[in-house]
Order: structure tokens, then C-alpha cells, then sequence
């Protein structure tokens, strides 16, 4: 297989898990269009499968990612500075957007550095397990750019301002067990047993209702800047579609005769 007919992205199916690998190891997966292209059409693809539970944001080689891949920059065909703006709004907004509105749970597994978008696309997902050798690193600043793909929206929801400030500014890299501490991540994971850990999470996301769990993220993103009186309104409006949801009936069912739930709905 020549270099070229490599695919950028593999993307794995075991059962209702869906893993996709960002795979061009050599350049730290960082992202060029192709691969942005790819997995914008895989995220599209799973949220419209309904075999499709919970899908995996996973990464080939020594890196998660190291973000915009900065060799595709250098030079425009026109031989002067490229419309970032442009590029991010095209790019980056349709795979962060798509990756938060997911039907379905989403893990992202990282298994070393994160840089830049890279990080981004890792934080966009609901449940980060990084493994103990990994490192996020809020790249803009030593390149001169802003923090991009929602970095500027997720950060502060997560660590607040003091730490995103730190992050950003000074542009250090955060070990993974830092990131833990810091709540910017669900957990640092000891290197033998990252593997088998992402694989059990993902199946236990898969076997939970996915629509709850959607819903859940919406209420949640939405609630970080509703009023007390609009997240009681967006609650009781959620609760509603639920609750004549067969999930919901399944769930009950299942309490009262004391076994595990089968949920189905997406
Ligand atoms: O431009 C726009 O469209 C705006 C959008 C921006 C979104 C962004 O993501 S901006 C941020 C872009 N990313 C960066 O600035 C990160 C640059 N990379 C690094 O800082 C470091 O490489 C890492 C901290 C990620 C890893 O460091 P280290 O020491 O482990 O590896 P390394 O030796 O620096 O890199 C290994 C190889 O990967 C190297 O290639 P070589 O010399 O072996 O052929 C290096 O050039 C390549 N590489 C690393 N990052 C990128 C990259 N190649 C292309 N693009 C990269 N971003």
C-alpha cells in the first residue's frame, strides 16, 4: 500500500461501539482537510445509524493530535496567508457542532499528546479518558492564533477562567493526571490498562439510553448560562419527550422485575 492509500481515518465496529482512529501517526495526526472531511462523513454517518451507540474518538501512534497540521499551512497556492477565519468556520465549526450533537454518547480515548483543535475535539467529547502518558496542550499562542473549534466555549465550562487563562496563555503542556485533578478531563488511566478500560466504558455508554443521555448533554450545555427558571422549563420539556419514550417504560419495567434494562431508542 503506497503512503497515499492509507486512509486517514479507520474506523472499527465491535458490536454497537463505533471506534474512529485518527490514523497519520507520522505527522501526530494532525489534521488536514482530508482527515477533517472523513471524519466529519463518519460522525454524519454514525449519528444516522441506529445500530450505532456510542462512538470513540480514538487515535493511531504515539499522539492523540496535534491540530491543524501546520505543513498544510504554510504556503497558500496563492503563495500568501490563508483566511483562517474562513477555514475554521468550514472546517473545524461542522465537526465540533456535529460532534456535540451526537445521538449517541461519545468517548474520546487519549493516548498521548492532544494539541490545539486536536485538544478541542477530545474536550467536545462527553467522556475523556486519557492515559497516563498523555498531555493536552492548548497550542494557539506559541503560533500567534487564538484558541479555536470551541476551545474558548469548553474551556472555561470546565477548569473556569483562572486556568484556562494559564492554559492558553502561557501554553504549557498538561499531563494527563493534571487534567484529571484539574476536572478537564473524566480520568487518567495507568498506561497496561487504558485499552481494555476505554473498551468496557464504551460498551457500558453503549448499553445506556442514548436518547436520556443526549438529552442529558443538551440540559447541561444549555443550563451553564440558563436562568434557574429556564432549566426547570428545558428539564420539564425533556422529562416529557422521555417519559412517553419506550426507554423510560423499559427502564421501570426492568426496576420491578429486577433485572437489567434493554434500551433501545436513539
Ligand atoms: O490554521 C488554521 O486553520 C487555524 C486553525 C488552527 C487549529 C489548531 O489546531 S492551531 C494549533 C496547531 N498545532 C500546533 O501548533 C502544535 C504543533 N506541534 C507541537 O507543538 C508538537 O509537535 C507537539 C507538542 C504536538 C508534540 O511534540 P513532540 O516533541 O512530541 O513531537 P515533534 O518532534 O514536535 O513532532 C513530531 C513530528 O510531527 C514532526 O515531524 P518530523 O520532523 O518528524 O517530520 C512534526 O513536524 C510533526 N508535527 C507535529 N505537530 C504537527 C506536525 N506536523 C504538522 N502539523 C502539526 N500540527
Amino acid at each position: 500500500m503506497t503512503a497515499s492509500a492509507v486512509p486517514v481515518l479507520l474506523s472499527e465496529r465491535d458490536g454497537a461501539v463505533l471506534t474512529l482512529r485518527l490514523n497519520r501517526p507520522e505527522a501526530l495526526n494532525a489534521l488536514d482537510a482530508q482527515t477533517c472531511g472523513a471524519l466529519l462523513l463518519a460522525l454524519e454517518a454514525a449519528a444516522a445509524d441506529p445500530q450505532v451507540r456510542c462512538v470513540v474518538l480514538a487515535a493511531s501512534g504515539r499522539a492523540f493530535c496535534a491540530g491543524q497540521d501546520l505543513r498544510d499551512r504554510a504556503v497558500s497556492p496563492e503563495g500568501g496567508p490563508k483566511d483562517l477565519g474562513a477555514v475554521v468556520s468550514e472546517r473545524y465549526r461542522p465537526l465540533v457542532l456535529r460532534l456535540r450533537s451526537m445521538p449517541v454518547p461519545t468517548l474520546a480515548a487519549v493516548g498521548g499528546v492532544a494539541a490545539g483543535a486536536g485538544a478541542a475535539l477530545a474536550l467536545m467529547c462527553d467522556v475523556v479518558l486519557a492515559r497516563r502518558q498523555a498531555s493536552f496542550l492548548q497550542a494557539f499562542a506559541a503560533i500567534a492564533l487564538v484558541p479555536d473549534s470551541g476551545s474558548t466555549w469548553v474551556l472555561p465550562r470546565l477548569v473556569g477562567r483562572a486556568r484556562s487563562l494559564g492554559m492558553c496563555l502561557l501554553g504549557d503542556k498538561l499531563s494527563a493526571a493534571q487534567a484529571e485533578q484539574f476536572g478537564l478531563i473524566w480520568k487518567c488511566v495507568d498506561d497496561e490498562g487504558f485499552d481494555s478500560e476505554v473498551a468496557a466504558l464504551a460498551r457500558r455508554l453503549a448499553a445506556q439510553p442514548s436518547r436520556a443521555l443526549a438529552r442529558t448533554r443538551e440540559l447541561l450545555d444549555a443550563g451553564a448560562t440558563a436562568s434557574l427558571e429556564q432549566a426547570l422549563d428545558a428539564e420539564a420539556a425533556a422529562q416529557r419527550e422521555l417519559g412517553f419514550a419506550a426507554d423510560f417504560a423499559e427502564g421501570v419495567t426492568a426496576f420491578t422485575q429486577k433485572r437489567a434494562p434493554r434500551f433501545t431508542d436513539r
